[in-house]
């Protein structure tokens, strides 16, 4: 039996695609090969196996499909990896900015990542579709199949930054990313020899101490993760939270090779009038479901739904210590939800005084659910010491 001769390179193909790529409007675009990501199914299982991704299902056969293009797209010989840069001139809001309103991260400012990048990524594989008949494509942002991190660097768009994200040199780590897997055969591009060198800014200015020496994150403690998935948050994280609403930056904020990057060109992740870079904290913790939809559903912020925004509100408001917040947090001991009454009767806690302390009596005697009770009675005894933002994060760590 002859074997098949491996396909040759087409380099005609290559640049045609990446000036199609930026056309659409991504801002960097590089090939990697498909091969399986064989260090990174490694690394991955390893920081699992750390429990650093207690929040997230990572089971062995996932891992394996997701550093394997070619179990998603058989026949899979290349990865066109592109990126897109999205912060604005409008600055990430600071931590602790004065009032009752939370900070959003800057990747969520405008609409929804997940569409508008998915868009174009379908347009680009409706165009190699057009272009080469006999060949398959597989679009992924986010959740699709790949590391996509991984797939950058291998694609030489960027390097991994100690902070664990992606950094490239002309926009730092404010893009996203986003991948065809084909099985078209492209010439892979080169990785990147740049790295950060001796700089470990990061590490010490994460809130909560969630990145560890050795560059791994610890999900379970990466405010980023707490602000999005749906339990009670753990109460010796809540202070580090601070005013942030969705989403952190902080490890982006204090990055050498963020402070000059260049902004986004394009305006598709600018501030969204309806959220903007930061929200009033005491209108998300009341919000009817129709506002929910109308502020949140154009933006990435609408996936996890309105009472994890409401917990997270909640937490913010009990961080601000401005006692106009206190009304608004007796308001929410009545919510629906116990995710919410429980989260606001912590953040009561925080302020003490009569009129938090008689509401949180109050809800005892009413209360049934044993997680909001037992939250309003630790809240009763009054706020927890010691712990905020950066103390928390060295005390963690
Ligand atoms: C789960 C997830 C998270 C989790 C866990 C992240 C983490 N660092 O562990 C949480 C919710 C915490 C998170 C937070 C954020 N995320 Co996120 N997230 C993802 C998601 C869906 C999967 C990533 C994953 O599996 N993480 C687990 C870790 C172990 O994998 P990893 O970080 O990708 O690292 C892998 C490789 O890069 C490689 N690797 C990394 N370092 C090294 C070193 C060596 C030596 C080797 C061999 C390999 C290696 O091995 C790892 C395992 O495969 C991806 C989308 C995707 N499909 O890839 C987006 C993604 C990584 N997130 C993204 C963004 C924007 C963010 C935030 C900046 C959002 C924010 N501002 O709040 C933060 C940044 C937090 C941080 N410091 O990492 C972008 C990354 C952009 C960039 N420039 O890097 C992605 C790619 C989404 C996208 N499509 O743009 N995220
Ligand atoms: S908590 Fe914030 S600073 Fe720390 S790793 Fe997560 S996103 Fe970065
Ligand atoms: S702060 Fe320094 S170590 Fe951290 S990602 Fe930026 S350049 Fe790398």
């Amino acid at each position: 039996m002859i074997a098949a001769q491996p396909r040759p390179f087409s380099q005609d193909a290559k640049s045609r695609i990446t000036a199609r790529a930026q056309a659409i409007g991504f801002d960097l675009v590089g090939i990697a090969s498909a091969e399986p990501f064989v260090d990174e199914q490694r690394t991955l299982c390893e920081r699992r196996d750390r429990g650093y991704l207690d929040h997230w299902r990572y089971p062995d056969d996932l891992i394996a499909r997701i550093c394997d293009p070619a179990i998603s797209l058989p026949g899979a010989r290349s990865i066109i990896c592109t990126a897109t840069a999205y912060a604005s001139r409008d600055a990430p809001h600071a931590p602790y900015a004065p009032g009752l309103r939370g900070a959003v991260s800057a990747h969520a400012w405008g609409r929804d990542y997940h569409r508008v990048i998915g868009g174009r990524l379908q347009e680009l594989a409706a165009f190699i579709g057009s272009e080469y008949p006999d060949e398959r494509c597989l679009a992924c942002v986010d959740t699709g199949p790949l590391p996509e991190r991984a797939a950058a660097v291998r694609a030489g768009i960027g390097w991994f930054g100690k902070s664990g994200n992606v950094l490239t040199k002309r926009f730092g780590s404010y893009v996203l990313l986003g991948e065809i897997i084909t099985t078209l055969a492209l010439e892979p591009d080169r990785p990147l020899l740049t790295h950060c060198g001796n700089c470990e800014d990061c590490i010490p200015a994460c809130p909560t101490g969630a990145i560890q020496p050795d560059g791994a994150v610890d999900a379970t403690r990466c405010i980023s993760d707490l602000t999005q998935y749906k339990g009670a948050i753990p109460r010796a994280l809540r202070k580090a939270i601070g005013n942030r609403l969705w989403g952190c930056d902080t490890c982006q904020t204090d990055c050498r090779v963020n402070a000059r990057s260049r902004p986004a060109a394009d305006g598709s992740f600018r501030p969204l009038p309806e959220v903007g870079t930061s929200m009033d904290l005491p209108a998300v913790l009341r919000m009817t479901k129709s506002q929910f939809r109308e502020w949140f559903g154009p933006t990435s912020m609408g996936w996890r739904g309105k009472a994890v925004l409401q917990r997270n509100a909640a937490v913010a408001l009990g961080n601000s210590r401005d006692e106009r917040a206190i009304p608004h947090l007796v308001a929410a001991l009545s919510d629906r939800k116990p995710l919410v009454r429980g989260h606001a009767a912590w953040a009561l806690g925080e302020f003490g005084g009569d009129s938090a302390r008689a509401a949180l009596t109050a809800l005892l005697h009413r209360e049934g659910d044993a997680w909001v009770r037992e939250e309003a009675e630790l809240a009763l005894r009054g706020p927890e010491t010691g712990t905020t933002d950066r103390q928390l994060g060295k005390e963690l760590t």
